[in-house]
């Protein structure tokens, strides 16, 4: 698609020029930063990032000093944003408490970056009408029976079950508020899980590809029959492209790759990919009001942006990604040791 395609009165159309990415040293926002600036050479890129467990600049090495700077700060620090949004074309917000089980333990730095920080941002971009875009999840949808047909849409009502999916929920309810209320040129999409190199080893995938690779046997929560969509990283980051690009102002876009899959089948399929047998791994205690299912239809993003996934085959981009794990052990050695202490004390 042209960058500068299809433009209309509330379609913006033009890539923007100098970029502000918070959360660009975590897993999503860094694999979004290296596609923009590997593909959009036109585009300056300022990352924002308070370098949380989960942010590692390393994430953003080899890229051209020149296009990409990192602000070490805080999303909820509101002089540092406005600084920053003022000098900018557009947000996109990642930065983000990401982690169900984090959340669950201490709800609290959840609550501030995810709602706290989005209203910064959101004050940033009004006072200096500034375009924005907000990552936000599947998660704000609740959950779906496994037995339901049913998948979610843009149409769907909010209904967050847990600390984390309800403070998406609300930070995505403040970016409607801000559109509505003060024009504030906004779009947010809502991601199913995603998948690819640079996840935290806390996450499900690389935990058990990771934990393979240690020579300890991977967990699986509660009947392992939970299902989530699973999604390439680099389809969702060029979704975000897209919307970021020639979305409509004020809409909401689901991302989704219909991946549905249960965690014992996508265990199964690591575990057989590398080589072990597919009962080796620890069944654990079920993380407390677990999410049963997730499945999104992506539909409009499809339809009117003519955006599709490009990885498509599953066993294809699991392999890559632990041939990436495989040869990255120096990027995940300590954050697995810290990770697992933490895991081992709340018996998961
Ligand atoms: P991540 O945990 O890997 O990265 C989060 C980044 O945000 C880190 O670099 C961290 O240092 C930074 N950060 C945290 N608090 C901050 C603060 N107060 N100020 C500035 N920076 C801060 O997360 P991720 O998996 O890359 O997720 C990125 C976004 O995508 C999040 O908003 C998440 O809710 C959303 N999302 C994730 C998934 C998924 O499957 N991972 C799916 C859908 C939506
Ligand atoms: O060791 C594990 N064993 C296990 O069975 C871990 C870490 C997880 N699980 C299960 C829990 C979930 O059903 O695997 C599934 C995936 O777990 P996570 O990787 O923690 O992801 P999830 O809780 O589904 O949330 C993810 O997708 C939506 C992201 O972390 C969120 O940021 C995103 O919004």
């Amino acid at each position: 698609m042209q960058d500068n395609a299809t433009a209309t009165a509330d379609r913006p159309s033009a890539a923007p020029r100098h970029l502000l990415v918070t959360g660009g040293c975590g897993f999503i926002g860094s694999n979004f930063v290296r596609l923009v600036v590997l593909e959009h050479p036109d585009t300056r890129v300022t990352v924002l990032d308070k370098l949380t467990y989960a942010g590692n600049p390393y994430n953003l090495a080899g890229l051209p000093t020149d296009r990409v700077e990192l602000v070490v700060g805080d999303i909820c620090d509101q002089q540092v944003v406005d600084r920053l949004v003022e000098r900018s074309d557009a947000v996109v917000n990642f930065a983000a408490e990401s982690h169900n089980d984090n959340a669950i333990a201490d709800p609290q730095p959840c609550m501030r970056t995810n709602v706290q920080g989005t209203f910064c941002l959101l004050e940033a971009c009004r006072r200096h009408d500034v375009r924005f875009h907000h990552i936000s999840t599947d998660e704000v949808f609740g959950d779906l029976a496994l037995d339901d047909p049913a998948r979610f849409t843009e149409a769907s009502p909010y209904c967050p079950l847990s600390p984390y999916a309800s403070s998406k929920a609300s930070a995505d309810m403040l970016v409607r508020a801000w559109v509505r209320t003060y024009g504030v040129r906004a779009t947010i999409s809502n991601c199913s899980n995603n998948y690819g190199p640079y996840q935290h080893v806390e996450k499900f995938i690389p935990r058990a590809v990771t934990s393979v690779l240690a020579g300890v046997r991977p967990k699986l929560y509660g009947d392992g029959r939970n299902v989530r969509d699973w999604i390439h990283v680099d389809d969702h980051c060029r979704a975000i492209w897209v919307i970021l690009t020639h979305g409509r102002l004020g809409e909401t876009y689901l991302v989704g790759a219909d991946g549905e899959r249960s965690n014992i089948e996508v265990l199964h399929t690591i575990l057989r990919l590398m080589g072990r047998d597919e009962d080796a791994f620890d069944w654990v205690r079920d993380r407390p009001g677990h999410d049963r299912r997730y499945a999104l239809d992506a539909g409009k993003l499809r339809r009117e942006l003519g955006w599709k996934p490009k990885h498509t085959d599953f066993a294809e981009g699991l392999s890559q990604t632990i041939a990436w794990y495989r040869e990255h052990e120096a990027w995940w050695r300590l954050a697995k040791v810290a990770t697992e202490a933490t895991y081992a004390k709340r018996g998961q």
